[in-house]
């Protein structure tokens, strides 16, 4: 391959401009290519560039990745790969590097036999995050020099040359995204962080290092290293780092059926949930799939084989639901699928039917092996498994009754709800408020036509410790999701069809600023989070932010939502005379404002704020939430004082 520079001017052909086409529809038209322009759509060039250099070390030839946040909020991701191809492209008449920066879906055409799997979902192409860049700058490390090409929102400034000599090799990204595109251009460490390490855990034998350069002259660098060597069996135990696991060490498999390379890990903690977090080609697939499906099916299969044969269910008297063998167990799942299909509400779900069968195998064998070889263990599990289709058959019964009782009263509605007059949930809002006399102002302050008002008294159920039948007996969560129109606890299957009947598109969680008030926040959040995980999914779930001062000053009065905001309110009021002249009042909770107040600062939609809470990583949620709400309390006390806020959670 010839390492000439590649292109000329002269040749400016019809392919040159079919190329500018098809990043001009990228700028056109950017959520089309990568899903939105808000924080999402940002975050993810990043993850489009470092999906390449996982490519390159999934084909054996890459061990470090580092990505580095400017000051200027500009990324440059540094891998030591082979090196993007600068050589001539026989068919495009131009330098390869060239093709790759600018030619979409152009990533892998050169290499047909690398294993190439990464992206996928969004898999876009790196040419993407050029045309949305007002400044793109690729580095090449290779065959001893330094090839150089810089674009500006996508179009080459001069064709790739040669600027250095080099004794390594691999490919350096450094990109500006174009302020006119994106909503936002602030990336944020700790989401960046979470997906890295998510991609170290997930691939292991990569060292993924992040470093944060935005910090204050002087400071030390902030600045993270992921690294696994043991893979999925250590990103099960970070997930279940703070619950009380059942057996020793995770169950691993790794195995390939059928050209479909699958690697899994679960073990069981003393809790009640299934977290089940499933991969296909490093995309979370939150609806899950055909990979789901295998996995669930072996497992059941091969428990319920040794349960029967050891004689364990001799005394069991009732079915055992395939539910029942992932209670209280923590596993990740990923596979890698040369051509995924993604269906589903929100494309996260595999369809590729051959996969079931690969990952049925893979685990049958696994798990058998497993069971024989560790009878202890097997026992631990069963017993599990039995005593999850006791309480079952116990919370089955809890549920009946109340919904019996539910259909003999009149709407059926809770008797605390204050509901709206507008029937389409797409136009109707909840209001989820802590305490009655705050619930109380809310309904004097609230627009009666679309905004429907639930008061919640003190702190409810926390559902991370509790039994499944205690979630259904519980008075005040019986209430969130009878007025909500939903029913509890519904199956994996029939989430989709059980939203249909949701009353109100905005939930928005109304609670005190105060330590308690985040306290039942965060209890709401888990409950949603692990019982109703599709409302988060689907963006209905909300948070209101009532103001958290009031600064005075004679009859001007202005509502304050930050420190600064307040500082800067209060030099303004004084007008260059003492501030000292200025009152403000520290508001803690929502009972300390009247009905106009409430309505004019939290709940009227014309000036309100409203935070949406998203699942930005399913994965990292889950961990946050068992740390918070889990058994052991020494870290989730230190988290809560480390972080006021919510890490992942909020939007
Ligand atoms: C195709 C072929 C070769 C390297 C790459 C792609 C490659 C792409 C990227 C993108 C980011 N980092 C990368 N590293 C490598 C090399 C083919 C050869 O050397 O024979």
């Amino acid at each position: 391959m010839s390492t000439e520079t590649a292109g000329d001017k002269s040749n400016y052909s019809a392919e040159n401009i079919q190329v500018l086409e098809g990043l001009e529809a990228v700028r056109k038209r950017p959520a089309m290519y990568i899903g939105d322009v808000g924080f999402r759509g940002l975050h993810h060039l990043v993850y489009e560039v470092v999906d390449n250099s996982i490519d390159e070390a999934l084909a054996g030839y890459c061990k470090n990745i580092e990505v580095i946040i400017h000051k200027n909020n500009a990324i440059t991701v540094i891998d030591d790969g082979r090196g993007i191809p600068t050589g001539m492209h026989p068919k495009e008449g131009k330098s390869a590097l060239e093709v790759v920066m600018t030619v979409l879906h152009a990533g892998g055409k050169f290499d047909k036999d690398t294993y190439k799997v990464s992206g996928g979902l969004h898999g876009v192409g790196v040419s993407c995050v050029n045309a949305l860049s007002t400044l793109m700058r690729t580095n090449v490390h290779r065959e001893g020099k330094v090839f150089q090409q810089e674009y500006n929102c996508g179009k080459p400034m001069y064709d790739v040359k040669v600027v250095g000599e080099s004794n390594r090799t691999g490919t350096t990204q450094y990109f500006e995204p174009d302020a006119s595109i994106f909503i936002h251009t602030e990336y944020k460490f700790d989401t960046l962080a979470a997906r890295m390490r998510e991609l170290a855990y997930l691939n292991r034998g990569i060292r993924i290092t992040l470093r944060d350069e935005r910090v204050e002259e002087g400071a030390p660098l902030k600045e993270e290293s992921y690294f696994s060597e043991g893979g999925l069996r250590e990103f099960v135990a970070y997930l279940d780092g703070t619950r009380e696991k059942l057996i020793p060490e995770p169950i691993y498999v790794e195995g390939e059926k059928g050209g479909v390379p699958v690697e899994l890990a679960f073990q069981y903690n003393t809790g009640y949930a299934e977290n089940l977090h499933s991969y296909v080609n490093n995309i979370n697939t939150i609806e899950g799939g055909t990979h789901v499906a295998g996995f669930r099916r072996a497992l059941t299969r091969v428990l319920k084989g040794y349960a029967e044969k050891e004689g364990l269910l001799k005394n069991v008297k009732f079915d055992i639901s395939g539910d029942d063998f992932r209670e209280g167990m923590t596993g990740v799942i990923s596979v890698k699928v040369q051509e995924p299909q993604f269906e589903g509400q929100t494309k996260t779900k595999l369809g590729n039917n051959e996969v079931m069968g690969a990952v049925d195998q893979c685990v049958g064998d696994v798990l058998g092996n497993y069971l024989e070889e560790h009878p202890k263990e097997a026992r631990t599990i069963v017993n599990k498994v039995i005593l999850a289709a006791t309480a079952r058959h116990a919370a089955r019964k809890a549920r009946e009754m109340v919904q019996r009782k539910g259909a003999m009263s009149g709407s059926g509605l809770p008797g605390k709800l204050s509901d709206c007059s507008e029937t389409d949930p797409s136009l109707c809002e909840v209001y989820l408020v802590e305490g009655d006399s705050a619930g109380g102002t809310a309904k004097q302050g609230r627009n009666r036509a679309y905004q429907a008002i639930l008061p919640l008294r003190g702190k409810i159920l926390n559902v991370e410790k509790a039994l499944e039948h205690k979630i259904y007996e519980n008075e005040e969560i019986k209430n969130i999701f009878t007025a909500l129109g939903v029913t509890i606890g519904t199956p994996e299957d029939d989430k989709a069809l059980n939203l249909t009947k949701l009353r109100y598109h905005k939930i928005i969680i109304m609670t005190d600023a105060d330590v308690d008030g985040s306290h039942i926040r965060t209890l709401i959040l888990t409950l949603f989070f692990r019982y109703m995980k599709a409302l988060i999914e689907f963006g209905y779930i909300y948070i209101a932010q009532p103001p958290l001062y009031l600064v005075k000053k004679g009859k001007e009065e202005e509502y304050c939502w930050t420190e600064a905001q307040r500082d800067e309110t209060v030099l303004r009021l004084a007008k260059g005379g003492n501030p000292d002249s200025v009152g403000i009042q520290r508001y803690k909770g929502l009972g300390e404002m009247n009905a106009e107040q409430l309505w004019s600062t939290t709940m009227n939609p014309e000036t309100r704020t409203l935070k949406q809470v998203t699942l930005e990583s399913a994965a990292e949620a889950d961990h946050i939430f068992s740390m918070l709400m889990g058994d052991e309390v020494p870290p989730r006390r230190e988290f809560i004082e480390a972080n006021a806020k919510y890490a992942n959670i909020d939007a």
